[in-house]
């Protein structure tokens, strides 16, 4: 599928944004309404929105799918429940992903087994994105495996690749490894350290961002100035 509609959308809205909507910590009837707000606000802004656990275990399936039926023509949606499993039961979930509406899915890789599942995901229509390195400070085995796991990725003819923004040594030699037609997605962006437009600049296609954009008063300021950051690492 190679991400197509998320380019479309990307160049649409000159924006390398995808907004992690992990609501923790909210009220049922809060959650629904800074949903709605995000939801609402962001559109010309952000190109995707990645929905994880979080929200499934709070809300279930119908939520979700209800949510992506609003906005399927606005925004493309990343199903990050990092698959880990066997290959039958990550290809159940895969086939309940995209029953949800999701146009993508992460997927862990270090288990191997996964050319089923990229088969499926290409004859069903869902975006492939594999996990090579995580952002967080104790993702020390990641270190380890790296290499292998981007070989692994270029083997399997994954859409995408996710490595934290935290760790831009390795986006560059992600960039230097990969083809131009594996995207890298890089998350742990404010919160977790990494500055806006830093892993754009050492490689990467995409930036996710959580909860400093969903959390914040004033969602709508801190996406234009992410944006901005973005657009002067890409064109200057
Ligand atoms: O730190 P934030 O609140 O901006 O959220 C980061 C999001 O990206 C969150 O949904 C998390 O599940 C995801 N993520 C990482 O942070 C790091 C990874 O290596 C992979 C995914």
């Amino acid at each position: 599928m190679s991400l197509e509609e998320l380019w479309r959308r990307a160049h649409e809205k000159k924006s390398r944004l995808i907004i992690a909507l992990d609501m923790i910590g909210y009220s049922n009837q809060e959650f629904e309404e800074k949903v709605n707000l995000l939801m609402n606000t962001l559109r010309e802004l952000v190109c995707g929105i990645k929905i994880g656990l979080p929200m499934l275990i709070t809300k279930g399936p119908e939520y979700i799918r209800q949510l992506i039926a609003r906005y399927k023509n606005e925004y493309y949606f990343i199903a990050d429940l990092k698959l880990a499993d066997v290959p039958h039961i990550n290809e159940y979930v895969l086939h309940n992903i995209k029953e949800m509406g999701f146009n993508a899915a992460i997927t862990h890789l270090f288990q191997g087994g996964l050319r089923g599942l990229v088969k499926l995901a290409d004859e069903i229509g869902v975006d492939i994105i594999g996990i090579v390195m995580m952002s967080h400070e104790g993702s020390v085995l990641f270190v380890k495996v790296f290499n292998e796991l981007l070989e692994y990725a270029k083997l399997l003819k994954v859409d995408g690749v996710v490595v934290g923004a935290t760790k831009p040594a390795y986006i560059i030699k992600a960039r230097e490894i990969l083809n131009k037609d594996i995207a890298i997605f890089s998350p742990g962006i404010i919160y977790q350290g990494a500055e806006p437009g830093q892993a754009i600049r050492a490689g990467a296609d995409f930036e996710i961002i959580g909860r400093a954009i969903v959390n914040s008063k004033n969602p709508l300021k801190i996406a234009k100035e992410v944006v901005l950051a973005e657009r002067e690492a890409l064109y200057g």
